[in-house]
């Protein structure tokens, strides 16, 4: 592990352009719930079911009660060690770009400024009619919120199962993959895609590609370097 750690540590920092691409996982730190572990947030609500267009337009009331309890069990989390490695990464590369799946904000509040939230944030709305993105930070949020502009309903900018990602974010992500010389995995089981598919696009182009989580995952067989423990334990050894 050392040595390993040694090798990623100095990829990390003779790197041109590094990219970071992160899960749940380096929330998991602040005590935000993973989707799919023991603790899994999904256990109670099956996501497929709630994180979906069809679950807005079937019953919007239960999909907004469980992201208002998202939101409120997300609000008094705070960044961890690894958010703050992560920003620090920002700054010293000269080339950097964060990819994250996580939609609870904690990047932004730790300072990262360079990221792609790919699958939306929990603290934004969008209008179901006029599409007015804003940011609201309201605990309790209104079941069933209204748009202050032209009074419809209001859904979590969140990206959905069966939603495409906004075609910015492709090409974003896809541009920081193709040109980058490192990508650091951190915290992500590999199962959704496009996301899970970033680390074979980065590696086809060349990159130097470690994944950090305490367990393997399907991309485990195709990175150069798993290193294995916690994204606050192993993210700021990387610095
Ligand atoms: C798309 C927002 C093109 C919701 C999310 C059938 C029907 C419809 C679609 C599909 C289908 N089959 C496949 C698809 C595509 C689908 C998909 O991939 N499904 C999977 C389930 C098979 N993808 C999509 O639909 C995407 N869109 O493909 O568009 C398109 C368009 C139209 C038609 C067809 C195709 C959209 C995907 C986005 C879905 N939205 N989130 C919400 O959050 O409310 S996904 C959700 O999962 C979160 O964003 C989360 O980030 C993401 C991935 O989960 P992880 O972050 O990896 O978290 P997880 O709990 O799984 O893992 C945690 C990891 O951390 C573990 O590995 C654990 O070991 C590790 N860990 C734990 N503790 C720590 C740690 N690591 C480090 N330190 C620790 N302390
Ligand atoms: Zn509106």
């Amino acid at each position: 592990m050392a040595s390993d750690l040694g090798i990623v540590r100095e990829r990390v920092a003779s790197a041109r352009s590094l990219v970071v691409l992160t899960g749940a996982g380096i929330s998991a730190d602040s005590g935000v719930p993973t989707f799919r572990g023991s603790d899994g947030l999904w256990r109670n609500f099956r996501a497929e079911d709630l994180a979906t267009p069809e679950a807005f337009e079937r019953d919007a009331r239960l999909v907004w009660e469980w992201y208002n309890w998202r939101r409120e069990l997300i609000a008094p989390k705070k960044p961890n060690p690894a958010h703050t490695a992560v920003v620090e990464f920002e700054r010293r590369c000269r080339q950097f770009w964060l990819i994250t799946q996580n939609v609870d904000g904690l990047h932004r509040a730790a300072g990262s400024e360079q990221l792609s939230e790919i699958h939306g944030n929990i603290w934004k709305v969008r209008c179901t009619a006029c599409g007015v993105v804003e940011e609201n930070y309201d605990v309790p949020i209104r079941i069933l919120p209204s748009c202050r502009h032209c009074q419809a309903l209001l859904r979590p900018h969140i990206v959905w199962f069966g939603e495409s990602l906004s075609a910015g974010d492709v090409a974003c992500c896809g541009t920081a993959l193709q040109s980058c010389d490192v990508l650091l995995v951190i915290g992500t089981s590999g199962v959704v895609y496009p996301a899970a598919g970033f680390a074979s696009v980065a590696k086809e182009a060349g990159a130097f590609v470690a994944e950090i989580n305490p367990d393997p995952t399907p991309q485990s067989g195709i990175v150069d370097i798993s290193l294995k423990g916690r994204a606050k334990d192993v993210v700021p050894l990387l610095l």
